[in-house]
């Protein structure tokens, strides 16, 4: 089912994908706390509104304690941080994601943070399989052809984010994204959102919660389990 749903190009949830993923019951905030609150991580602080993170490094054990409170402000949100900076124990948790035959190139990256906590209107230039885990998001999503409504940056490098804040749009600075025709999803514990490449998203998190994301080319996965390309 999650081969079928990756061939369609299209936004998908996949829903019940993940196996016996050892994530899916031992992850909690309790459990990264209790077992691993030495560990370092980068942090993103939202301090003057979503879109001008600082970062700090804060050990585990101090993260989750502000990332549990509601409200929990100045909102903390652990992003993307790379499987190989994670403990190997946690690593050991999350198995193959859906659909990708085995042996496909890819990069496993963490989310974690409170309610509230947001990462702005942007595209990726793989495609992506976001794995929730505890909690919920929401995403809006944009086609590819939308692209001429999203407002990108200008500079080198940053052309794939939009300069919308999509929680307050400024329509008379962005009349042209009241025209933009998109979707809307809510991803729950267990549920994989496969997010084709050059989709634009935005992503809220409506409660605290974990995720894990895994980015690659379609050309190099994708294919049905045991048909792996050579
Ligand atoms: O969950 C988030 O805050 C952002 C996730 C994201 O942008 C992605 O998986 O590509």
């Amino acid at each position: 089912m999650a081969v079928e749903a990756i061939r369609t190009g299209l936004p998908v949830i996949i829903a019940g994908g993940l196996g016996a993923w050892p994530a899916l019951s031992h992850w909690s905030f309790e459990r990264l706390l209790r077992d691993h609150g030495d560990w370092v991580v980068p942090v993103s602080v939202f301090r003057h509104g979503a879109l001008s993170p600082e970062k700090e490094m804060c050990r585990i054990s101090e993260l989750i304690p502000r990332i549990l409170p509601f409200p929990s402000w100045p909102l903390c949100y652990l992003q993307q941080v790379p499987l190989a900076e994670w403990p190997r124990a946690l690593a050991e948790c999350i198995g193959p994601p859906p659909g990708l035959a085995p042996g496909t190139p890819m990069d496993a990256y963490l989310w974690c943070g409170p309610h509230g906590a947001s990462s702005p209107l942007h595209y990726d230039t793989r495609d992506n399989l976001h794995v929730l885990l505890r909690g919920h998001k929401r995403f809006l999503l944009f086609a590819p052809d939308q692209s001429p409504l999203m407002y990108p940056h200008a500079e080198d490098g940053a052309q794939h984010l939009s300069r919308i804040d999509v929680e307050r749009v400024d329509r008379r600075a962005f009349p042209r994204f009241g025209r933009a025709r998109g979707l809307r999803c809510v991803l729950g514990p267990g549920e994989v959102l496969y997010l084709p490449t050059r989709w634009w998203h935005q992503v809220h998190l409506w409660a605290p919660s974990i995720s894990v994301n895994f980015w690659w080319t379609k050309e190099q996965g994708a294919t049905p389990q045991g048909e792996q390309r050579s």
